[in-house]
């Protein structure tokens, strides 16, 4: 087996991918991330023994950040940067352990093969000769602990991904950093118990309430509350930077700097929530929304015609396929692929787009795809103002069920489900959403109850903390003793490891009943499916009619 990896919900054959990514990730790639991940091991070893004394400074931190979310599906396809990224991972697992040589601090034995590589590699090759087989899921030969490790790993990818955007807006919570250490150690540790591993996931989504919560905080207090935005789908006249992603904070920098330069900003996939942001609607040159979701853009950037800026995931890499667009492609933070220009920040966390905006001055106008509009931009703050109207919705028996239908979206067939859903649903249900998801059904003018939009977008995938909130705001005002009394289904879709990290946060805050399609993920194991089956009645979907009987709809 050259490679295994089955992290995603478009894992090969529903069990795992082990010739090449579906996604598009080499062999290479795939073992240059899992060793990424062992090396970061290697970090938290020394790591945990600096921190109480505080000797562990904040760039060891971000560089573990940074590192989880590189090997997030989507996010990296550039063996170099994974590669340098290693190497980077043990020169500071080597400066940590000299400070704890010092200070006579020694790590516990069972750790000790955490110890290698050493830094004196030559090449990737041989670093991937030496080490692949320890660092794979595959190390772990039962198969409900490596289920749970694995869990338990991409909430860590998850969680990190928020804490990066959070991050560079200047909001940090160390103890984040501190239980993703820990977590790392957990699940390298080859005597602890099933139970003990159980009781880490879900402390995992205490860490991911925490992660969004942090990154909620910073969006909001950074560019203000989203509010309710009309978002123009079609195109202007001149040259324009289609932005892909999640992170704000380049999001603004990319505004200010072509401000005035003559080309035009238009979002792509998760970058769309950025309209919602009151601070970025004075941009006149920041002009609407391009296409759907992520998978949608080896399509629609050809007829972009002009640069792309990738600030995170989702990447598919445009390979032999004779697609002209990637020497238009940029990267940014965790986001990389091979022979496209990578920006990177200044020490100061200031980037130069210098090199996009003058790209985009030699490229035509987009080609129109579709007219008119959409609406979002219904997080938490702007739904409690219109609290009293949905509170009397829900008396008057106008709005009968919320459905929250957050997530992602994927290439897969099976995804048409949530088209089919969302038209099923009777006139007086209302979609809660965050994530690509939406694109499924943000484009069908479902209509409105009582000028309530029967689609509330809240956000990006991080923003499914808004609608918990709203979740919870709700129980408040109708004085439920559980929030599961209210009238709220959750149908989720999953792709990546973000939203294994919004599920464990979901469970963390006491939701029950989540269905999760379109598929069930292939790392649980049938052993781990009971658990969850039995103590939060997780399950996956069944086909529109009989879905809407079990969530009591029709
Ligand atoms: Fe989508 Fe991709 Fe936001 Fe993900 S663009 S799939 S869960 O990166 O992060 O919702
Ligand atoms: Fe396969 Fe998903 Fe892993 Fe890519 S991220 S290699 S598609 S399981």
């Amino acid at each position: 087996m050259s490679m295994f990896c089955f992290q995603c919900q478009e894992a090969a054959g529903g069990r795992g991918c082990s010739v090449r990514g579906v996604c598009g990730k080499t062999p290479i790639q795939a073992k240059l991330q899992d060793l990424l991940i062992y090396s970061l091991k290697g970090i938290a070893v020394y790591g945990a023994l600096l921190r109480p004394t505080g000797d562990i400074e904040e760039r060891v931190d971000y560089f573990t950040l940074n590192s989880l979310f590189m090997t997030i599906t989507n996010a990296n396809f550039d063996d170099e940067t994974l590669y340098e990224q290693v190497r980077a991972a043990v020169e500071i697992r080597d400066e940590l352990k000299e400070i704890c040589d010092e200070k006579g601090l020694i790590p516990d034995e069972k750790y000790n093969h955490l110890y290698t590589p050493s830094k004196d590699f030559k090449n990737k090759e041989e670093i991937l000769g030496a080490l692949a087989e320890k660092a794979g899921v595959m190390r772990n030969s039962d198969e409900d602990v490596r289920s749970l490790k694995e869990m338990i790993t991409y909430g860590l990818k998850g969680m990190s991904a928020y804490t990066e955007h959070a991050y560079h807006l200047g909001f940090k919570n160390p103890e984040i950093s501190a239980f993703i250490e820990k977590a790392l150690l957990a699940v390298e540790d080859y005597f602890i118990s099933a139970e003990d591993l159980v009781a880490l996931t879900l402390e995992a989504g205490k860490f991911g309430v925490d992660a969004m919560a942090l990154l909620d905080k910073a969006n909001t207090e950074s560019y203000g509350h989203p509010e309710i935005t009309k978002v123009n789908i079609g195109v202007g006249n001149k040259p324009g930077i289609l932005i892909s992603g999640h992170d704000l904070r380049d999001m603004e920098q990319l505004l200010e700097q072509s401000q005035g330069s003559g080309v035009d900003i238009y979002t792509h996939s998760e970058m769309l929530p950025a309209h919602y942001y009151p601070a970025f609607k004075k941009y006149d040159h920041f002009v609407g929304n391009y296409g759907g979701s992520w998978w949608h853009q080896t399509k629609e950037f050809e007829t972009f015609n002009g640069p792309v800026l990738f600030t995170s995931n989702c990447i598919v890499p445009p390979r032999g396929n004779g697609l002209t667009y990637k020497d238009r492609v940029f990267t940014t933070n965790s986001a990389g692929m091979d022979g496209c220009t990578h920006i990177t920040k200044n020490l100061e966390g200031k980037k130069d787009f210098t090199s996009v905006i003058e790209a985009a001055k030699k490229c035509s106008p987009p080609t129109e795809i579709e007219t008119g509009e959409i609406i979002g931009g219904f997080a938490h703050n702007q739904v409690f103002a219109l609290a009293d109207k949905v509170v009397d919705a829900v008396k008057s028996g106008a709005i009968k069920k919320f459905v929250v239908m957050a997530g992602c979206d994927a290439r897969m067939q099976d995804r048409k489900y949530y088209e089919d859903f969302a038209k099923a649903l009777p006139k007086d249900t209302v979609i809660l959403t965050a994530g690509c998801a939406k694109y499924r059904y943000n484009k069908l003018n479902l209509g409105d109850i009582g000028g309530i939009p029967r689609v509330l977008d809240a956000g990006q995938c991080n923003d499914s903390y808004s609608l918990a909130v709203i979740a919870m705001k709700l129980q408040e005002i109708f004085g439920l003793d559980d929030i599961n009394d209210l009238p709220i289904a959750y149908n989720i879709a999953w792709y990546e490891q973000k939203a294994v990290i919004v599920l464990l946060a979901l469970l963390h805050l006491g939701v029950k009943n989540i269905h999760l399609g379109p598929t069930l993920p292939a790392f649980l194991s049938p052993n781990v499916v009971s658990v969850l089956v039995e103590n939060f009645g997780i399950a996956g979907i069944t086909d529109v009619d009989n879905d809407m009987k079990i969530f009591g709809i029709k």
